[in-house]
């Protein structure tokens, strides 16, 4: 007996759920973005009319607006070096009189924007491709953040703004909905979905976060996508490449049964769907309802950290 299965465990609400386990050989790390192949780069770069970039990170460094899962502290960002270093003499000018400022920064690396290595989450002590979570032990010797990076993620970026569809500035906590939800979307805003499409979903939570205040996090209940079966054949059959959302987890929290983040374990660790979290997603959303192109080129860069389980990525929507 797993001793940290609870009674709505995930092994047993997921034990019929499908996989992608080999499917690109035992030794893949990347899963779903193997999907992404130049087909779809080139299928991203089409949907480029205008040559506008939108970036889709959050702010780091500045507490009072970064957003994150409430078991991590905010990013500490110091100056370790700068034109008052040379005044008190810490710091020498090059020869010729140059000076230079510096900096570091430490910070959780899921604290922001970032995408999720598929090993990031398990259950059963087995993460994405059937791996042990022993693996995960001191640094992620597999399916960690760092394959990602390697490869880059790229292709045909939709925008699904389910908050405006249903004619809100934000979900509420816990709010949920599902890829019927997702196809009534795309519809209202003109297009239809695509297999491999990379799809990124507004919810507004960031919005009624910063109007509900900190306690919001406390006893996490965000909005967002609820674990069904369907909903997972769903991913499965379009093959959805990436989820990016502008939530904390890309799900709804609590799924009924009493499990939490089930769609980490259905999507992330069973079919290797790799999910970019925290997205800034209010400046595109403005901007595709101001010109009515949902559509764009997605191009992601996470950072090359070895062992690491997620990286900060600032995403781009080049439409
Ligand atoms: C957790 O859900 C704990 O992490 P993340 O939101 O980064 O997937």
């Amino acid at each position: 007996m797993n001793t940290t299965q609870t009674a709505g465990d995930l092994t047993a609400l997921l034990k019929d759920a499908p996989t992608n386990w080999g499917r690109w050989g035992d030794n893949d790390e990347v899963g779903c973005l193997n999907l992404l192949d130049t087909g779809q780069v080139l299928r991203g770069a089409q949907a480029i009319r205008q040559g506008r970039v939108v970036t889709l990170q959050q702010l780091i460094g500045d507490a009072a607006d970064e957003l994150m899962h409430p078991s991590r502290d905010p990013a500490q960002h110091t100056i370790t070096q700068d034109r008052q270093s040379y005044r008190n003499g810490s710091a020498v000018p090059f020869p010729g009189g140059l000076q230079f400022a510096d900096d570091t920064l430490s910070m959780h690396l899921q604290g922001t924007t970032h995408v999720d290595g598929l090993g990031h989450a398990w259950f059963d002590d087995t993460i994405y491709n059937g791996r042990s979570a022993d693996t995960t032990v001191g640094g992620m010797q597999h399916a960690g953040a760092l394959p990602l990076a390697e490869r880059g993620i790229v292709g045909h970026g939709v925008l699904i703004d389910i908050a405006a569809h249903r004619g809100k500035e934000t979900l509420e906590p816990g709010e949920t909905f599902d890829h019927h939800d997702i196809v009534e979307c795309a519809g209202a805003q003109g297009i239809s979905l695509t297999p491999r499409d990379i799809l990124v979903i507004r919810t507004g939570w960031p919005r009624y976060c910063t109007q509900a205040g900190p306690d919001v996090l406390t006893d996490l209940n965000e909005p967002g996508l609820l674990y069904s079966p369907e909903l997972v054949e769903w991913f499965r059959s379009m093959e959805i490449p990436v989820l990016v959302t502008d939530t904390i987890a890309n799900e709804a929290t609590r799924t009924p049964g009493g499990s939490q983040f089930a769609l980490h374990g259905a999507l992330m660790r069973n079919l290797g769907v790799v999910f970019t979290e925290l997205a800034a997603l209010e400046e595109l959303a403005m901007d595709c309802a101001r010109d009515s192109q949902y559509t764009f080129l997605y191009a992601a860069s996470p950072l090359k950290i070895t062992a690491a389980t997620g990286s900060p990525v600032n995403p781009l929507a080049i439409k």
